[in-house]
């Protein structure tokens, strides 16, 4: 990673400071569901890119220039997923805070939330969403930190993988429900389950089709089983010139 993001993990305390001081109650939240909303009624496929440094099934930034990534996507995506979780996929905190402070789109917060101290750092690091996996909580847990999000005025992606998913998630009655074609615990991708997902979720809930999508054919098939937004991460990163052919 080049540029003013190659030092990442490195502490750079009075900076961070500063920024954080600035931020908090500066900002107007930049609302996450409404962006997407945005982009569908200017006749733009919405689409939600991802920062991310690495990931498990092997994808590796290695030299992408981040500021140049981020420059890029600002250009036409609706909104930015920035990935926080270090050790799986090369996330940080740092990562979010200057994402969220160099990008004027709402961001969303992805990690594997598990504790109410998870969404309020995501707060008070400037995100705009944060994502909730269905799979990782019990109901109540799901339920708290859904409710802390959106009382903070964050929006959540509530992410499901498969109907068993889906039924729980559609108990919070959220606005925007995300899903998900890879399967976390095994890594494996199901394109098939992921459209037929897409294709039961009720009308009013944003649907957000997310991972796996490398070409605007994949994008149509998806927007053809009922997604409005696409969440699109590595083939992105890769080639940040595929976001044009994303966007019509
Ligand atoms: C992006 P991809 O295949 O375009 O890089 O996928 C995004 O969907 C993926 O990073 C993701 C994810 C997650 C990562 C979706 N849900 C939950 C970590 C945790």
């Amino acid at each position: 990673v080049r540029g003013a993001y190659a030092n990442f993990g490195r502490p750079t305390p009075l900076l961070r400071a500063k920024k954080l001081e600035e931020r908090i109650g500066t900002r107007p939240p930049r609302g996450f569901a409404d962006a997407i909303r945005a982009a569908r009624s200017r006749g733009v496929n919405p689409v939600i890119a991802e920062l991310k440094l690495a990931s498990p099934s092997g994808f590796r930034a290695g030299d992408v220039d981040v500021e140049r990534y981020l420059r890029t996507v600002a250009r036409g995506a609706a909104a930015l997923s920035v990935i926080t979780e270090p050790v799986a996929f090369g996330g940080s905190y740092d990562l979010l805070r200057m994402a969220s402070s160099s990008v004027d789109l709402p961001v969303l917060m992805k990690d594997f939330v598990v504790t109410s101290g998870q969404v309020r750092s995501a707060h008070s690091l400037g995100a705009d969403a944060v994502l909730l996996i269905v799979r990782l909580l019990r109901d109540a847990e799901l339920e708290l930190l859904y409710s802390e999000a959106t009382s903070m005025g964050m929006d959540v992606l509530v992410e499901v993988h498969d109907e068993h998913d889906l039924e729980r998630a559609l108990r919070l009655r959220p606005r925007v429900i995300g899903v998900n074609s890879r399967d976390l615990l095994t890594l494996r991708m199901d394109g098939e389950l992921q459209r037929r997902i897409l294709g039961m979720i009720p009308g009013g809930i944003v649907r957000v089709a997310e991972s796996g999508i490398r070409s605007a054919d994949d994008l149509r098939r998806l927007r053809d089983s009922g997604a409005d937004a696409f969440l699109v991460g590595t083939s992105l990163m890769e080639n940040p010139g595929l976001l044009e052919e994303l966007l019509d």
